[in-house]
């Protein structure tokens, strides 16, 4: 039985769009899982790591603490968290050691199909990325004012809170059925894994270098 304290914590989502792929990347690095659906640790069988399944909003913050060791989350969670932690002044830093090729999306502003065209000067503009957004609407002088809403922002406009959105779009499905355009791509994630700063200790430091060469070559093998 290897210490826990020797071994590797991965933060990763528990579910949701981003645990497939996750759970496929350790699968075909050889790593086997003892997962269970209830659980919040799943230790590897035969690696001396364990994943930690959490809401993905809480990996970037779980990393820059220095709770888990590495995490896998997507590029915009991470963004949003370091610009939020920055400003509030408290730990923000990791370190970026794989794009992993999965959970591709971008951060889009979107308007009524009927004002696509307008200006966003002096509009309210509904996200779940309110440091994101703030950030775009600083870089371009433009004033318009970021609604936080943690859900449903796509209903903001039919709902009179907003008259434009921001929001994550893949296939754009969701944007046309609520009768919105996209306008604006402001920025384009995929799946990271990172890891937190400060070193590690011998035997985890040796797992992850084991772990990320196996990655490169599951990767290389993808292409
Ligand atoms: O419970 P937990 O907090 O862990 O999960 P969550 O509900 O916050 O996140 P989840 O599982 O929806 O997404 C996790 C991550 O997947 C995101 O942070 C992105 O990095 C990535 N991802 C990739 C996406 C999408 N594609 C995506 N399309 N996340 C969300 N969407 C949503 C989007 O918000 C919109 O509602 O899908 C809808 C749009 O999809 P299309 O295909 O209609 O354009
Ligand atoms: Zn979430």
């Amino acid at each position: 039985m290897v210490r826990t304290d020797s071994k590797l914590k991965i933060a990763v989502q528990k579910s949701g769009r981003l645990s497939e792929g996750t759970l496929r990347l350790f699968s075909d690095c050889g790593i086997s899982l003892n997962l269970h659906e209830a659980r919040l640790i799943a230790p590897a069988e035969n690696w001396p790591l364990e994943l930690l399944r959490v809401r993905d909003d809480d990996i970037p913050g779980l990393i820059m603490d220095g709770a888990a060791d590495l995490g896998v989350v997507g590029e915009n969670v991470l963004e949003e968290a370091r610009l939020e932690r920055g400003g509030m002044g408290a730990a923000a830093e990791y370190r970026l050691l794989r794009s992993l090729d999965f959970g591709h999306c971008r951060l889009s502003i979107a308007q009524r199909t009927e004002d696509a065209n307008g200006s966003l000067e002096g509009q309210r503009i509904a996200t779940s990325y309110p440091y994101l957004l703030r950030r775009w609407l600083v870089q371009r002088g433009i004033r318009a004012t970021p609604v936080s809403l943690t859900g449903s922002v796509e209903v903001a406009p039919r709902a009179g809170l907003a008259e434009a959105i921001c929001d994550l779009v893949s296939s754009g499905t969701t944007l046309a059925a609520n009768g919105l355009q996209e306008r604006e791509v402001i920025f384009r994630s995929q799946a990271q894994l990172i890891g937190r700063m400060g070193p590690l200790q011998p035997e985890q430091s040796a797992t992850l270098d084991r772990l990320l060469r196996r990655l490169d070559g599951v990767q290389k093998a993808r292409e």
